[in-house]
């Protein structure tokens, strides 16, 4: 292949925003090589690539290299675009409605992460914040639609993807479930749904192996502000 067509991932087994971007490189066919990062001791690649945020994912497409994952799958969709089957919606209106809700949920990240390293005093009052935000994304974004676009997964679901596997194995460590079927019965569903796609269904990291990550995670959050 030639040098300019190369494309690298640089990312971290647990990462949901790196498995955003496998994601769509596997649902477009386009090959890559995998460059597996320490975090605790960046490579300096990655360092070289990403000297902003010095984070992961990292794209490297030739020698142009692109951060941060929603940003990395608009270029995916922009390069390797199939008529047939977009990413993104072609109408302008419903291209901005689905990037209001890509930027909603990144919007909302804090208050996933507060459930995720709550104590064991605050985590009901942290589930209902996170239970409000889901309700909001399933009444308003999701609706009685299969997927976010309609009947094929498109960048909100992956966007969201997170929620279907990542989510569940939060849940567990913190020992509060909120995404359940009683409480979001369409969110629900379509986690179901989402982690049977082809292309998601084989390409999410080992549920065993997360859950520990997690819950070491979850010990050090606990341990730091116990100082
Ligand atoms: N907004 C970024 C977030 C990426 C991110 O937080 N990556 C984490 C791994 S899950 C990371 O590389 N952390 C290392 C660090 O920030 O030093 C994206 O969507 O790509």
């Amino acid at each position: 292949m030639e040098e300019s067509h190369v494309v690298k991932l640089y990312g971290f087994w647990p990462s949901p925003y790196v498995y955003r971007v496998i994601w769509a490189l596997k649902l477009k066919g386009i090959e890559y090589e995998y460059i597996e990062e320490t975090l605790s001791s960046k490579s300096p690649s990655l360092l070289e690539y990403n000297p902003v945020h010095k984070n992961v994912p990292v794209l490297v497409h030739g020698a142009k290299p692109v951060a941060e994952s929603m940003l990395i799958l608009e270029y995916i969709e922009e390069t390797w675009p199939d008529h047939r089957n977009p990413l993104l919606p072609s109408d302008p209106y419903e291209r901005a409605t689905a990037r209001f809700w890509i930027d909603f949920g990144q919007q909302k990240g804090l208050t996933f992460f507060a459930f995720f390293r709550s104590s064991e005093e605050d985590k009901e009052k942290t589930a209902r914040q996170v239970l409000e935000t889901l309700k909001i994304i399933e009444d308003q974004a999701l609706g009685d639609k299969k997927f976010f676009g309609g009947n094929r997964i498109g960048l909100v679901d992956m966007s969201f993807g997170w929620l279907a596997h990542w989510f569940g194995i939060m849940q567990e460590t913190v020992g509060v479930e909120v995404l359940e079927p009683a409480n979001l019965p369409r969110l629900h569903r379509w986690a179901m749904d989402f982690k049977q796609e082809p292309g998601i269904k084989e390409n999410l990291p080992d549920s065993k192996a997360l859950l520990a990550h997690f819950k070491r995670q979850r010990e050090r959050f606990a341990s730091t502000k116990e100082k």
